[in-house]
């Protein structure tokens, strides 16, 4: 507790003197609304897509949300990866004493996961990882919890991970995420929606361009950004791919998210399997990297990865890559008041000591250290890049 009071303390001084040099948000995007790299996608209640609006022959309505929410304008890195891997590893081998290596769902692809290490394989670690479903679910939680190190803050929170396994069937997968959650992962309404839908389209009255890059015309794979390449795919043995997230800039969906054609696929968090099925599986949307198809000249019914695409997978088996869904509110703005500064640290004080379930960050029923952790944790999340 007294280590804790320390850090608190160092937090708030440091917090504070962060905020006083910050002066602003300096966002590099000056057409969306992007806090901390989550862009704002707003225009609740938008229709879904009509017949094969977004792919052929898609013909069942997809793409409405009620809601505003936030998504990553990029996909997790392979350096998010290893920070969460060297957090979570301890954990992980204490649970599977029988492992030296991760699997691959939870290392992926571009990590090797080991009892002594976590080596990065690839080139750079800002290319977009790999990480199986069940892992990301974890990743999340930690988000949720402010990356605290406890196994709590990995296993509980936004999905619970004892739900994972089921022996027999009906089985309780998660089909959601709770109301309170601060980060998920996002469903294939949610993704469909920042990928696709336009409120400005047909002289504003909204609608869904073919591909993400507000455009119906299919993205050019191959080559950089400099050439003319408008996604991060190509298997060209003089261009390295995958380049880092973000490479395409000038490709934006309708809300400023990137690489939501070429990167990784990307899971949702849409249950996909049968009630009968003892292994969840789940959804995933958009085109990989190894995926090089260019439809030109463009043919409305040749396949085409790049219009709408969807997968499914066993979150054990499958690696794809993921981008992280928040809520609109900065998860330290306790007091909502469109910033995180001092306020929300007296006000954070003040509901804790009044046991105000609001400040239960772990959800737990109980005001402890674990929430001050949790909220310390948000804090610096808020204070990162500022
Ligand atoms: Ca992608
Ligand atoms: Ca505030
Ligand atoms: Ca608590």
């Amino acid at each position: 507790m007294k280590i804790g009071r320390t850090k608190f303390s160092v937090m708030t001084v440091g917090l504070c003197a962060g905020l006083a040099a910050a002066g602003g948000d300096t966002s590099t995007d000056q057409d969306f609304d992007n806090d901390h790299g989550y862009m704002l996608i707003g225009d609740p209640g938008n229709r879904p897509t009509e017949g094969d609006e977004i792919a052929f022959p898609l013909t069942f309505p997809i793409g409405d949300v009620e809601y505003e929410f936030r998504l990553a304008q990029l996909e997790m890195t392979v350096g998010e990866h290893a920070e969460f891997a060297r957090a979570y590893a301890p954990i992980y081998f204490k649970n599977n004493p029988e492992r030296s290596d991760a699997e691959n769902a939870f290392s992926g692809w571009s990590l090797d996961v080991s009892r002594s290490r976590v080596e990065i394989l690839v080139l750079s670690e800002n290319e977009p990882t790999t990480i199986g479903w069940e892992y990301a679910a974890r990743y999340i939680n930690w988000l949720h919890h402010g990356k605290v190190s406890d196994e709590w803050a990995f296993e509980t929170g936004v999905y619970d991970t004892s739900t994972f396994v089921c022996d027999e069937a009906p089985c309780s997968f998660p089909t959601g995420h709770p109301p309170e959650a601060r980060y998920w992962i996002p469903n294939q309404n949610e993704w469909v929606k920042a990928a696709h839908w336009d409120p400005e389209k047909d002289n504003g009255e909204g609608g869904y361009w073919i591909y993400p890059n507000r455009t119906n015309e299919a993205l050019r794979p191959g080559l950089l950004p400099e050439d003319g390449g408008q996604r991060n795919a190509g298997f060209d043995k003089d261009v390295y791919f995958p380049l880092d997230v973000g490479s395409f800039p000038n490709e934006p969906s309708p809300w400023g998210v990137l690489d939501m054609a070429g990167g990784e696929e990307e899971w949702n968090e849409d249950l996909t399997s049968l009630p009968t099925h003892t292994n969840h599986r789940r959804g995933a949307d958009g085109t990989s990297w190894t995926q090089t198809v260019y439809n030109h000249p463009y043919d409305r019914n040749a396949l085409d990865y790049d219009q709408w695409n969807w997968f499914s997978a066993w979150p054990v088996r499958g690696a794809f890559g993921v981008r992280v869904a928040r809520m609109v509110v900065d998860p330290a703005d306790i007091d909502l008041s469109g910033k995180v500064d001092w306020f929300d640290v007296s006000a954070f004080l003040d509901r804790f000591l009044s046991d105000d379930p609001s400040v239960d960050f772990r959800r737990d029923g109980v005001h402890d250290a674990d929430d001050v952790w949790v909220f310390l944790g948000l804090l610096e999340a808020a204070q990162a890049d500022e």
